[in-house]
């Protein structure tokens, strides 16, 4: 198990207990979660804010920080002899609670005689034994347990701001994914299946100590967002798309999306929309600075999406005013990017709009902008992802014909030629700087030329 120093969690907490100010804070980790019955287990994942403030990687554990009588405490079990036999033995849970700067440890079972009910912040739960936990705890129904609010922006505050050692950690992991991402480029060829080329995918992150801080999207099929279906066979002339990426051993995430010609060599057509959507990631990024609104960056890729698209005579019109009516989402349904960090999207679990909307910044029910996971401004620390793309979905293309939608922006015939065409994205991990931005890990192939060379 990898630690920061210990002084790393215990100002973590002390920044955390002065922004709370008073009461009890109970955080709860993940315990291992059955896949077809008890023992047969997915892969344990601990829950971030949990690794954040008290970085023990391992399940059935719970921790409280009382701020009114100053102490701190992790609830574990000791391992038993049947533990040792079962999967040997183990620093001792005592030991593990000192290297992150907490002196006791309490079994699970006392829980309650520490906890004092009316003064206690807790975060939104996400697994149902957890809710349980909660539930019981509380004597409450879980439909009826009340996060802290409070609670959620200090530790939505704190998590935002990325700190050097956690740079270190985050481009340790879009370095490892680079890797997983140069694989795939090279096994990606004519004939070949896409789970093959998944299985480099996997194998290199493996060789890396590294596990998946997402399932793997790759398909020819692009054009569907989040295709996890690896059965087809590559075929000449298509494009697939590769977004991927790993946690390193602490946790921080990875998210990086390429796309390919599957024949190692992209058409003309398919330069055109490769290009437009390569000038929306370079563009945007290039913009990325603090207090800049990230609602305003989304919509810039957009403008470079429709004007480029006019130019190909797919749209027509003003772009000003097809950025009002939203005709950018029918090619790019989704937001530009969201924070990243110890989840691939960071703090989800905390409430979306905690983490990328503020007070006078409400989410548009526009398609496209709807998913825009982070709008409000920038802060030097945040480490986001840019992740601009351009698909053709028929099944939305073809409601939208149907109902006269955009008529008079859209060129329907002309988008028939498209069909088949896939999708394109391309994303990488920014942070923001005091005076910029910086691309974190090193450079992963991303122009026309690197691409093919790279696939040569
Ligand atoms: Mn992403």
């Amino acid at each position: 198990m990898k630690f920061f120093s210990t002084e790393t969690y215990k100002n973590r907490r002390n920044v955390l207990k002065k922004a709370v100010g008073k009461g009890q804070i109970l955080f709860l980790g993940n315990n291992e979660a059955p896949m077809n019955y008890t023992d047969n287990t997915f892969r344990f994942r601990q829950d971030s804010t949990f690794l954040y403030y008290f970085g023990i990687n391992m399940p059935g554990l719970s921790a409280l920080i009382d701020i009114d009588n100053d102490h701190e405490i992790i609830f574990g079990h000791e391992f038993s002899m049947d533990d040792i036999i079962w999967i040997g033995p183990h620093e001792r849970l005592a030991s593990l609670a000192l290297k992150v700067g907490v002196e006791k440890t309490v079994s699970p079972s006392d829980i309650s005689k520490y906890i004092s009910k009316d003064t206690l912040h807790f975060l939104p739960q996400y697994r149902f034994d957890n809710q349980i936990f909660i539930s019981e705890l509380l004597n409450q129904k879980t439909h009826e347990i009340k996060p802290s609010l409070e609670l959620i922006k200090a530790v939505v505050a704190q998590r935002s701001i990325k700190t050097p050692e956690e740079i270190i950690e985050m481009a340790l992991a879009v370095n490892i994914t680079r890797e997983m991402h140069i694989a795939a480029m090279k096994a990606t060829a004519t004939g070949k299946m896409e789970y093959e080329v998944v299985g480099k995918i996997l194998e290199t992150m493996h060789a890396h100590n590294a596990e998946l801080s997402y399932p793997v999207i790759f398909s020819v099929n692009g054009q569907t967002l989040h295709n996890h279906y690896h059965g087809n066979i590559m075929l000449a002339g298509q494009l697939a798309i590769n977004d991927s990426g790993c946690e390193t051993e602490m946790g921080y995430a990875g998210d990086i999306t390429r796309s390919m010609p599957v024949s190692g060599k992209f058409t003309q057509k398919q330069k055109d929309i490769y290009e437009t959507v390569l000038e929306m990631e370079v563009s945007s990024i290039e913009t990325l600075k603090p207090n800049l609104k990230y609602r305003d960056v989304h919509l810039l890729a957009n403008k470079i999406l429709l004007t480029n698209l006019k130019s190909l005579g797919l749209v027509t019109g003003n772009v000003e005013d097809m950025l009002i009516e939203g005709v950018g989402g029918l090619f790019m349904p989704h937001g530009l990017g969201h924070m990243i960090g110890l989840d691939v999207h960071d703090m989800e679990g905390l409430g979306e709009n905690y983490v990328g909307y503020r007070d006078g910044l409400e989410r548009s029910s526009q398609l496209g902008l709807k998913s825009l996971r982070l709008a409000k401004e920038l802060e030097s620390g945040h480490v986001i992802t840019v992740e601009p793309g351009c698909y053709f979905i028929p099944e939305l293309i073809g409601k939208y014909k149907s109902e006269d939608k955009f008529k008079e922006f859209v060129n329907y015939s002309k988008l028939e030629e498209y069909l088949d065409f896939g999708g394109v994205r391309i994303e990488d991990n920014v942070l923001i700087t005091e005076s910029g931005y910086e691309i974190l890990g090193e450079a992963i192939p991303k122009t026309v030329e690197e691409v093919e060379e790279i696939m040569r």
